[in-house]
């Protein structure tokens, strides 16, 4: 059997050399984003991360091997295969059976830590679903973070979740939330959603200081840092709840439960906004792939 944990040369170099590096999932390639823009934005995201001298570490199972850091092929293979979508618990089952899998937030920040890599970028964090109280659905996104030190940069949660719920299960989880440049938690297409937050930061320098305090207390849970897109690229707020009220409706309408929700939803909002949603999703999440490459770089300075 294989080693099932690898670094990329590449990666594991710029972890010895000190040099900064963020984490970047695998879902929002394989099942946030439909075909073949996903491809396209993998390499964005990978490529944003190079021009401001920091490292990518795209992160998946390939053939059985939770691989942090992708070579060209493996990250053809995320956007074009029809892969699993594995959450932490999936990780040893996929890794045995030799299989392949699309991370989630949950398991590539579990990956990502275990690589000993501290800031990870994405678009929206899981968290817990409209309906949670009877459906038990909430994402191990929020329960890992709880016990994963790593430094997750989103634009909030998709408002297709309980946003309120979500917020409080992350107080109770005792995450750190700063807004980033805000006190109102992000909606995800949208910049603000109706809650406020107790902390914010004006930079990535903040970030890096509040990283080291947490280490010093001997905190061992996740931070996220919320992100909201820039006025100008949110989606228009009429139209998003809209398409919001209509894609949600189907999955009830479809009987989709479980990992399926989330996928299915994505998708479906692309659809029924003619693909607004779509350039939005890729805005946020490059504005996220920036502020995690300077909070990386300043990370960085600080452990020089
Ligand atoms: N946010 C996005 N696109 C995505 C996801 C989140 O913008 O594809 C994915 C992430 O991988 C996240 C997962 O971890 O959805 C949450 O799924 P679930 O609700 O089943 O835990
Ligand atoms: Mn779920």
């Amino acid at each position: 059997m294989p080693r099932p944990f690898v670094l990329s040369t590449e990666v594991s170099d710029a972890i010895a050399a000190r040099r900064p590096v963020v984490a970047l999932e695998s879902t929002i390639i394989s099942h946030g984003l439909p075909r073949p823009r996903n491809h396209d934005a993998a390499l964005e995201f990978e490529s944003i991360l190079r021009d401001a001298g920091v490292t990518p570490a795209t992160i998946a199972v390939l053939d059985g091997v939770a691989r942090v850091g992708l070579d060209s092929d493996g990250v053809r293979r995320i956007a074009e295969e029809p892969l699993a979508k594995a959450s932490v618990r999936d990780l040893p089952i996929i890794a045995a059976a030799g299989l392949s899998a699309a991370t989630t937030v949950a398991a590539t920040s579990h990956l990502a830590s275990l690589a000993g890599i501290r800031v990870f970028a994405t678009g929206g964090l899981g968290g817990v679903h409209r309906g949670a109280s009877s459906s038990f659905d909430e994402s191990a996104d929020l329960s890992t973070l709880a016990v994963t030190p790593v430094t997750v940069v989103s634009a909030g949660v998709k408002s297709v979740l309980d946003i309120a719920a979500t917020l409080e299960r992350l107080e109770s989880l005792s995450v750190p939330v700063v807004g980033f440049g805000t006190t109102t938690f992000p909606s995800f297409w949208l910049r603000e959603s109706t809650f406020t937050l107790d902390w914010s930061v004006d930079d990535a320098a903040q970030v890096a200081g509040i990283m080291r305090a947490h280490d010093a207390l001997g905190n061992r849970q996740g931070i996220v840092v919320a992100n909201p897109i820039p006025l100008h690229e949110q989606w228009d707020p009429a139209e998003h709840d809209r398409v919001l009220t209509e894609a949600l409706a189907l999955a009830d309408a479809e009987g989709i439960t479980g990992k399926a929700v989330t996928p299915f939803l994505l998708l479906k909002i692309v659809e029924l906004s003619g693909g607004r949603s779509l350039e939005v999703n890729l805005d946020l999440a490059r504005n996220n792939v920036r502020v995690a490459a300077r909070i990386a770089t300043e990370w960085a300075a600080l452990n020089a």
